[in-house]
């Protein structure tokens, strides 16, 4: 895709180029991936969404910890990034009881080694965010962690360093997004490391494919969520009675256009910035 540039990496909806010693592209395509299987369809827009509101948060979060944007291309899916050493942890902040965190507590009361109050309900709000770590699965499903085994993978000083931060961007970006009547459930952060040894937030952010995002209009603890942009795809996929495995179905017409309008919707109840205007020009999202 870029003029002059090594493909570095695959992920199921992205790809990571090398632009010179210090600098990536991180290219985010319109593919979809539902219960983990990429789907044959695209949603158009998609990249450009996602790409667009990592670049909103990044600019907004810049004081809480550095981040690896460097700019924004003007196709608008494009980030030209900083290349650092990737920590081997995923930092995943939960705010709310839900997803693989409310199966594993309804198994053992603890997530992650939290132990947290007891009878909470499906879906209902912590009293407090709680940094529940995973490995990173090169195959399969990524695991969770414990403190102890996370300070295994990263050390006790850099253990303590991704969770206040993580903790801190977590707070940030759901007080941001409470206000504009969205609940952030919870959330998934990378970070890698610089040439000064510091910690700095990398890939993409506080988007619909890296956090769970929901209507707070309609919120009802006791059941699952509906998620605020994939949703259709999944109910959908699984009114076909799809076993999850590969080859996922295509969608229909009707399904393209409802997911899409959902993924515009969420860019810009969350950021107050028109899709059409950030799509003329990428760079409304960092002033
Ligand atoms: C990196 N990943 C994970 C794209 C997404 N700034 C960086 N420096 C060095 N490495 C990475 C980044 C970033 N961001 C992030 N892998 C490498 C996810 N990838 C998988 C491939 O597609």
């Amino acid at each position: 895709m870029p003029e002059t540039a090594l493909h570095v990496a695959s992920g199921k909806v992205r790809e990571l180029f090398a632009l010179d010693e210090d600098r990536l592209l991180l290219v985010a395509s319109d593919r979809i991936s539902v219960f983990d299987v990429v789907l044959p369809t695209e949603i158009p827009d998609k990249g450009r969404v996602l790409t667009g509101l990592s670049g909103f948060w990044f600019a907004r979060t810049s004081e809480i910890v550095p981040n690896h944007l460097l700019a924004l291309r003007e196709d608008g899916r494009s980030t030209e990034c900083k290349r650092l050493e990737m920590l081997p942890i995923e930092c995943v902040v939960r705010g709310y009881i839900t997803g693989s965190g409310w199966k594993d507590y309804k198994a053992t009361g603890q997530v992650c080694g939290e132990t947290l109050p007891p009878d909470l309900k499906e879906s209902e709000k912590l009293p407090e965010p709680i940094f529940t770590p995973t490995t990173k699965a090169h195959t399969g499903h990524d695991e969770p962690l414990d403190r102890g085994g996370a300070v295994a993978l990263v050390g006790e000083e850099r253990f303590e360093e991704l969770k206040k931060a993580s903790i801190e961007l977590y707070l940030f970006v759901s007080d941001y997004a409470a206000k504009r009547g969205i609940i952030l459930a919870d959330t998934k952060l990378e970070f890698g490391v610089d040439h000064d040894g510091q910690i700095v937030l990398a890939d993409e952010i506080f988007t619909p494919d890296s956090s769970r995002f929901w209507p707070a209009a309609g919120f009802t603890p006791g059941r699952s969520q509906p998620s605020f942009d994939k949703q259709y795809v999944r109910d959908y996929a699984e009114s076909l009675g799809w076993d999850k495995t590969p080859p996922g179905p295509e969608l229909p017409d009707k399904v393209v256009t409802g997911s899409r309008r959902r993924y515009l919707e969420a860019f810009e109840r969350l950021t107050g910035i028109s899709f059409s205007d950030y799509a003329a020009d990428p760079q409304v999202v960092l002033k």
